[in-house]
């Protein structure tokens, strides 16, 4: 095994899955306004402090994707946030993108932004000890959209991040989102899914990438928020099971979900959908942002005082989570 996969391993043993910390600033700002927290650097140090110093958080968490600003900033302790989680057996990982821009001059299309400097950020994450990185991309479903366009550049760029990350040591993961905003059915979804991940895996075939030094971050096969429609959880893990078993070689060894905005108890019912009824050649696990990170958030309201009790909100949804991996969750543990 080389060395890429046993980061791989150590990431998700035992059960255990990423929490994704590294919402930049503006999307940062966005949730903290929401639960009426004002967005500084030294709030959003207090929450992410708060996250990595959760008591147990290693048992159900592997590894935490940081922010460019969290990874240059220090805990209470002075130790930094990678210090820290490493010390903690958990391995700390960088979101390395920049954000998105409008593709071909279109509002409604996004392309990821990044790639201009890459090398060189990646060389300071090296030393920041950083051991994963993590890129994400947006597509969206409307009318005549997404073109095919837009999904090629998306997916040469993730291809460009992953050999780039690669190259410098560390396990990429690259996050093809298909998002839920819209009035779109499940099947679109899952017809965009698979189209999105069949151009993502050529694109990386051409770039000559390593597939088992990788972890696909990937939407779950949902219907549009805006829809109306009803879906079952079994629907909902079908539905997605189909979508990667129609575009994800089989030498990838984990894929992970992201939650993108479900409800946090929703997410994770669904995760424990998918990992019960898959008998498929991949490790499936989470890599949850608002569905992990969001419960603690409005507990928290950026007061010390209400730390412990945000803290036991975040580790829950971790072991909740972890037991989802595993097919074991059941929502009467909820009330535990
Ligand atoms: C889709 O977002 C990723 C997973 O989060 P959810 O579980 O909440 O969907 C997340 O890692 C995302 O990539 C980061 O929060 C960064 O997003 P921005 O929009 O800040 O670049």
């Amino acid at each position: 095994m080389n060395e890429l996969q046993e980061t791989i391993k150590k990431i998700l043993a035992s059960g255990k899955g990423i929490l994704a910390a590294d919402a930049s600033t503006p999307t940062m700002t966005k949730r903290f306004e929401k639960v009426g927290i004002a967005s500084t650097e030294e709030t959003r140090r207090q929450f992410r402090q708060l996250l990595v110093t959760t008591p147990d958080l290693e048992k159900y968490i592997g590894g935490v994707i940081l922010f460019d600003e969290t990874i240059r900033q220090k805990l209470d302790n002075g130790k930094t946030f990678s210090e820290h989680l490493a010390g903690r057996g958990i391995l700390p990982g960088i979101k390395v993108d920049e954000g998105t821009e409008p593709f071909g001059g279109s509002e409604n299309e996004k392309i990821t932004k990044g790639l201009d400097g890459l090398a060189g950020r990646l060389g300071e994450y090296v030393v920041m000890g950083a051991k994963f990185t993590k890129w994400r991309a947006v597509i969206t479903i409307g009318k005549g959209i997404p073109t095919l366009e837009c999904i090629q550049a998306n997916a040469d760029t993730l291809a460009e991040f992953v050999f780039a990350s690669q190259a410098k040591g560390f396990v990429a993961i690259p996050e093809p989102e298909v998002v839920m905003d819209g009035n779109h059915t499940i099947k679109k979804c899952e017809e965009i899914t698979i189209e999105t991940l069949q151009a993502l895996f050529k694109s990386l075939k051409t770039q000559g990438v390593d597939l088992e030094g990788l972890i696909l971050k990937t939407n779950m096969v949902l219907p549009g928020k805006e829809s109306g429609q009803k879906v079952s959880v079994q629907e909902i893990a079908q539905a997605t099971i189909r979508a990667l078993r129609n575009s994800v070689p089989t030498e990838v060894p984990a894929i992970v979900f992201l939650s993108g905005g479900q409800e946090a108890v929703l997410a994770t019912e669904r995760l424990n959908e998918i990992c019960k009824a898959a008998d498929v050649p991949w490790e499936l696990g989470f890599s949850f942002e608002r569905a992990l990170e969001g419960p603690a958030m409005e507990i928290w309201k950026g007061k010390a005082e209400n730390t412990d009790v945000a803290q036991a909100a975040l580790l829950h949804r971790a072991k909740m989570n972890s037991l989802a991996r595993k097919g074991e969750y059941k929502k009467e543990l909820e009330n535990e």
